[in-house]
């Protein structure tokens, strides 16, 4: 797996590669990391990145040319590391197609991408026509770059790759995994078994494996029919969910 990340502020990544986990999984070559700056493919003394929009409006527009030449030398090196010709070049763009676990998953199954993130107002609409074939949104709502959201879609895909979780179960046990059905996760407790005068739930104590099951499988379907029924009605729809849980739900509406 490797990212090769076109932006002017490199240095706003380190939380990925600092991190502990990620950062061990990355000196074990799990994935890898690239920085294409923009300014680097600059030729003025002011090393110029951005100019006026054409049409007049305020802020300022990336240039097509250096990240053109950030995405030529990105492909060039995954090439001579041996690696297809074929990688997406993903824009962060609140336009884009809205990033989901399911895709967090595709992406861990593949050779990584080159990540395009933006700065000012926007970026030459001629670049992105000519080499982005991807473009990927992480929510509704605008950041002042595409740095923040290169790093939380990179960071859910990391976290799947064999070898880099210790506990290979806390992947496949999330919120929105199979595991789970693509229900929500159940509330966890850890010590002190009374805190602040809340105790834990009594099943949790029992050692009755079977029950704690059924427990944390009816928060589930409490607790996402209570946030997002619309995970219900997939769910539903999957065939996931058996007449137990179906009494059960029924049961929440009385
Ligand atoms: C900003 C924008 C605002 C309204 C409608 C469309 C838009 N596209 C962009 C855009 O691509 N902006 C560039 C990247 C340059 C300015 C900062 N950028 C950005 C990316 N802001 N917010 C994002 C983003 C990316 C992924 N998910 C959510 C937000």
């Amino acid at each position: 797996m490797r990212f090769d990340v076109v932006t002017l502020f490199p240095e706003m990544f380190a939380p990925l590669t600092d991190n502990g986990v990620n950062a061990r999984a990355r000196n074990k070559g799990i994935w890898d990391l690239q920085f294409w700056n923009p300014r680097d493919y600059t030729h003025d003394v002011h090393r110029t990145v951005d100019d006026r929009p054409y049409g007049g409006g305020p802020g300022m527009v990336m240039l097509a040319e250096p990240l053109d030449k950030a995405v030529d030398d990105a492909l060039l090196a995954r090439k001579a590391q041996g690696a297809k010709a074929e990688v997406p070049v993903v824009l962060m763009s609140p336009t884009g197609r809205r990033f989901n676990q399911n895709i967090a998953q595709e992406w861990a199954e593949s050779d990584g991408a080159i990540i395009i993130c933006g700065r000012y107002e926007g970026i030459d609409q001629r670049f992105i026509d000519a080499r982005v074939t991807h473009e990927m949104s992480i929510g509704d709502f605008v950041l002042s770059g595409g740095e923040i959201a290169a790093l939380a879609m990179m960071d859910s895909v990391i976290r799947l790759l064999p070898g880099v979780l210790n506990d290979n179960q806390s992947a496949v046990c999330d919120s929105f995994h199979s595991g789970l059905d693509g229900l929500l996760d159940s509330p966890h407790y850890t010590r002190p078994e009374i805190y602040k005068d809340q105790p834990i739930p009594d099943v949790l104590k029992s050692g009755n494996h079977k029950n704690i099951e059924r427990w944390r499988r009816e928060q589930s379907l409490r607790i996402t029919a209570e946030r997002r029924p619309d995970l219900i009605h997939k769910a539903r729809k999957k065939g996931l969910l058996d007449k137990k849980d179906e009494a059960f739900l029924l049961s929440l509406k009385t």
